[in-house]
């Protein structure tokens, strides 16, 4: 069957379920997330350092519009969107998006994408104010072992990252086994969607870069790892193991 004939019956019987008043329908097909992180009503965080944190790499103005109008956007359209739907202002914000297909129809589409950008910021702010440099704690040796070094694993991110078509996301994914492999996906399109958890990832959307960068995004690519945060990545890869990063 082709997969838009099987995507459009899907989405009929999740509608279906939900109008006749559960969720319940599909939920043991739902990818699993854990517990904890954002909740309605959502608020955008604030940034954990000064706008200036990231220079010369990531400039004062491309992190005060990313986060306090392109992020707040998110947040304010997420909310919108699903504040009539008590059953699925009761999920988290990793359940609405694990159990998307579930949710009302009219308002996938906004959960995909605001959703998905709340979800996908909250984390970026937190991968950056670093200083860079060589992996450090327990992520470097994997990083050897499932990518071979740190420059081919920076090799491998820059290049998904430049050859995504239009706006998305590099990513780097770690299963509960701890193994990393490389993704990029498109717009604010969510690895929890699938039941798979990000590790850390770069946006390549164009308000990500223009104003320093303008369409060079291959060097913003490879200067961004000037301002990677190597501690939050080590505590995001402890709690990838211990089935506890929730975003
Ligand atoms: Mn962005």
């Amino acid at each position: 069957m082709p997969t838009l004939f099987r995507r459009t019956i899907m989405l009929a019987g999740a509608t279906a379920a939900v109008a006749a008043g559960t969720m319940r329908g599909h939920a043991a097909a739902a990818p699993k997330v854990a517990a904890g992180g954002p909740v309605y009503p959502f608020t955008l965080p604030p940034l954990p350092y000064t706008a200036t944190a990231n220079e010369p790499y990531i400039d004062a103005q491309t992190m005060e519009l990313h986060h306090g109008k392109h992020h707040a956007a998110y947040v304010a359209h997420l909310n919108e969107a699903v504040k009539s739907y008590p059953r699925v202002t009761s999920l988290s914000l990793a359940e609405m998006l694990a159990r998307l297909n579930e949710l009302p129809e009219p308002i996938q589409a906004a959960v995909r994408n605001n959703g998905g950008g709340h979800a996908y910021h909250s984390m970026f702010w937190t991968l950056m104010g670093g200083k860079g440099g060589a992996p450090t704690g327990p992520v470097a040796a994997a990083i050897d072992r499932d990518f071979g070094s740190f420059p081919k694993l920076q090799d491998g991110f820059n290049k998904v990252g430049a050859k995504q078509f239009g706006s998305g996301w590099a990513l780097v994914l770690v299963d509960r086994a701890g193994k990393l492999s490389l993704a990029a996906r498109p717009n604010q399109d969510s690895p929890l969607m699938e039941g798979k958890t990000v590790l850390f990832g770069n946006d390549v959307w164009e308000h990500a870069y223009y104003l320093k960068y303008q369409n060079r995004r291959p060097e913003y690519l490879a200067q961004w790892w000037n301002v990677l945060n190597w501690q939050t990545v080590n505590a995001r890869y402890a709690a990838a193991l211990q089935g506890t990063l929730s975003i």
